[in-house]
């Protein structure tokens, strides 16, 4: 354990960060939007780059001894622009939140209107809720998906943009468990004058892969997370195709949002993108879809409503409310007892209030990178059926826990630690 030294010098972390170890170990981790980094990123994220202040950008910073901070970046950089075919890469945003702030002030004056997805139809925060910088300071209007396919409705999308008139229009969901179709998006903000944001932090590694259309050269900006499907450290980017766009992000996100880059960061995110160039990546995000396939397909035959019937991508929507009447926050709970980790989640014209939801999201990203496969995913399939029919009856949920510690067992970590 690298941390080892800790346990001297300060053992409230030290144990804190061992009972996160165990607990990474001993459950079976199905947040849609987390995964496990290798080693090779995890050592770069520890590395004395921590100490480096580098403000600007490669070649033009703002203090002296940047000389590896520059190849690191660079590298970064590069290696993104392969991934995606793209023209400019930016990649010091700490946060896809950060990312999207940076667009947002690259495209808009405060007050300006834009359009995004309804967070409780499976947007994201930075996507214009109102405790968020997006709503505090823009006019967000919010599109959303159809009642009764559950899919996104791009006539609507066109009529609210056609009224409207938004500076911007952002594509992009943290819950949406189907293909998002770019160039209808394109078209809707073409023909309005709108700028086009696509972010698409949940499906990042899928696009990377082509198993999700790529919104380069539709997208007059891309931001991203690369901790998610990606499977990179905890961060962001945003990619451009024009000069002028790419100088105007390169401005509005320092000094526009941030000071220094967390350069350590930014080498993690150097490897963790060497990775995603290799082809074992794409026969990894591969497993992830069809890991997602056999979840939902599990969780449908023991009669749970699954949103739009089911997934084209990493993640799936529970419906718990409307066949097991359990709320969101109820099933993540008594999942949490029996070692499964989810989150509770609002469904489409939700009933429930967003603290409990009607539903939780699953995703297959970290499971995969653990190792599972179908026939892991069919059985955790029906763990968590076991667990939601049977909530209240003690034994069985002692059963479902220890089937859970025997796939942990099954499946080591140790191989996502520092050695
Ligand atoms: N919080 C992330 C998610 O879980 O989808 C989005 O930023």
């Amino acid at each position: 354990m690298p941390y080892e030294l800790l346990k001297e010098s300060d053992p409230e972390v030290y144990f804190a960060l061992k009972r996160e170890d165990e607990r990474q170990e001993n459950h079976l981790e199905l947040i849609a939007s987390e995964n496990f980094v290798s080693q090779a990123v995890l050592t770069a994220y520890t590395s004395t780059l921590t100490n480096k202040y580098a403000e600007g950008y490669p070649g033009k910073r703002y203090y002296g001894g940047c000389g590896p901070a520059d190849e690191i970046e660079n590298l970064a950089r590069e290696r993104l622009k392969k991934i995606f075919k793209a023209n400019y890469a930016n990649v010091q945003p700490h946060s896809g939140a950060q990312a999207n702030m940076a667009v947002f002030l690259a495209t808009m004056q405060p007050g300006d209107t834009f359009l995004g997805m309804d967070l409780s139809h499976g947007g994201h925060l930075s996507h214009g809720m109102n405790l968020n910088f997006s709503g505090l300071f823009f006019k967000p209007v919010f599109y959303g998906v159809n009642p009764e396919t559950e899919l996104l409705d791009y006539d609507k999308i066109y009529e609210l943009a056609e009224k409207h008139r938004p500076k911007l229009i952002i594509a992009g969901a943290s819950a949406y468990p189907r293909i998002i179709d770019f160039a209808k998006f394109h078209e809707i903000a073409k023909s309005v004058g709108a700028k086009l944001l696509v972010d698409m932090a949940h499906i990042a590694g899928l696009v990377a892969t082509g198993l999700h259309p790529s919104p380069v050269g539709l997208a007059d900006y891309i931001t991203s997370t690369t901790h998610k499907t990606l499977r990179g450290p905890r961060g962001g980017f945003i990619l451009t195709q024009t000069e002028e766009n790419a100088k105007l992000i390169d401005q509005r996100v320092f000094p526009g949002v941030q000071g220094g880059p967390l350069m350590h960061v930014i080498a993690a995110k150097a490897v963790a993108f060497g990775e995603a160039l290799q082809s074992e990546f794409l026969s990894y995000q591969k497993q992830v879809v069809q890991n997602a396939q056999v979840l939902a397909q599990t969780l449908k035959s023991r009669g749970f409503r699954l949103v739009t019937g089911g997934t084209d991508n990493h993640l799936i929507l529970v419906n718990t409310f409307d066949t097991h009447h359990l709320t969101g926050k109820q099933a993540q709970e008594i999942l949490e007892e029996v070692g499964i980790t989810t989150n509770k989640n609002t469904l489409p014209f939700d009933k429930n209030k967003p603290a409990h939801g009607s539903g939780i999201r699953l995703g297959t990203p970290a499971l995969t990178t653990r190792g599972l496969r179908e026939s892991e995913m069919e059985k955790i399939g029906h763990l968590i059926a076991d667990t939601l029919e049977n909530h209240q009856d003690e034994k069985r949920k002692q059963h479902v826990a220890e089937e859970v510690k025997k796939l942990c067992k099954a499946f080591p970590m140790d191989r996502f630690r520092l050695p």
